[in-house]
């Protein structure tokens, strides 16, 4: 992965605390866009051709998705911790974040908008909670159905009764590349596609540590990957905030990262 640009994160700070996301162009490279956007549809053919993750809740014809990315192909970890995005994240979930989610999902043509929900479970008005980042790996455009927004939502203590639309929605485009970063408590969904390619996003949703994730990433990381996490990568998977078996192991839920093993 190339050097990251200079990133004002401060700036960015502002523009969450007021408007509840940012968008931080020109991270990724074009052509690193292109080789995780070819893997993933490399990806999510063989999978579904294998007839695997079919879930019930996911409708092909709506959205495709490749989960746990980090299990999938090793260019996808510098996501995990990029420091782009970092200093933001740990500004407002503190530094002992974990991962929640690590998912690629695209739009496809005929995609209807998706409703606009919070991915925090609950608002959390005044502390944020969650946060998370979607990684635009195509260019985000209207007709590609670009993640609509609400700005100023994460304010509301309102949890969205499932609207397919809002009269102050604001549609986030942006080049491949560019990483959209949000609370947890933001309305927002996915707006619909009429364009004949997918366009992929990669969601990176974090959490503060005592917050339940999506996945159980200690169980699912292969040992190889396990190899080469760095450490925050691996406090990010969670790996240091497994809960003690009993008072005989320890009493914190939280191990120095140090105390990790070097290998599974
Ligand atoms: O793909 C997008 O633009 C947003 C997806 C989303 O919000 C979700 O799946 O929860």
């Amino acid at each position: 992965m190339a050097e990251t640009l200079a990133v004002d994160h401060e700036l960015h700070i502002q523009n969450i605390d007021k408007m509840g996301y940012t968008v931080i162009p020109g991270v990724l490279p074009q052509d690193e866009c292109k080789r995780m956007a070819d893997r993933l549809s490399e990806i999510y053919e063989q999978r579904s051709k294998a007839g695997m993750d079919r879930h019930p809740s996911v409708d092909p014809a709506r959205e495709h998705f490749v989960f746990n990315l980090h299990n999938k192909d090793n260019m996808f970890l510098p996501l995990i911790d990029h420091p782009a995005v970092v200093p933001i994240l740990e500004r407002y979930l503190d530094t002992n974040l974990v991962l929640n989610y690590f998912n690629a999902r695209a739009t496809v043509k005929g995609s209807k908008p998706q409703h606009f929900h919070i991915d925090s479970r609950v608002p959390f008005p005044t502390n944020a909670i969650m946060m998370q980042a979607i990684w635009m790996i195509n260019d985000f455009t209207v007709e590609n159905g670009a993640t609509r927004v609400v700005p100023g939502s994460h304010k509301w203590n309102i949890i969205p009764d499932r609207p397919l639309d809002h009269p102050q929605a604001r549609q986030t485009t942006g080049k491949a590349g560019s990483v959209l970063l949000y609370n947890s408590s933001l309305w927002h969904g996915a707006g619909p596609s009429t364009a004949e390619a997918r366009r992929w996003g990669i969601l990176v949703i974090y959490g503060r540590w005592f917050v339940k994730p999506s996945m159980d990433f200690t169980k699912n990381t292969p040992p190889a990957v396990y190899a080469r996490l760095n450490l925050r990568q691996k406090q990010y998977l969670g790996f240091n905030s497994v809960p003690p078996y009993d008072e005989n192991v320890r009493i914190n839920t939280i191990t120095p990262l140090e105390n990790l093993p070097a290998s599974l």
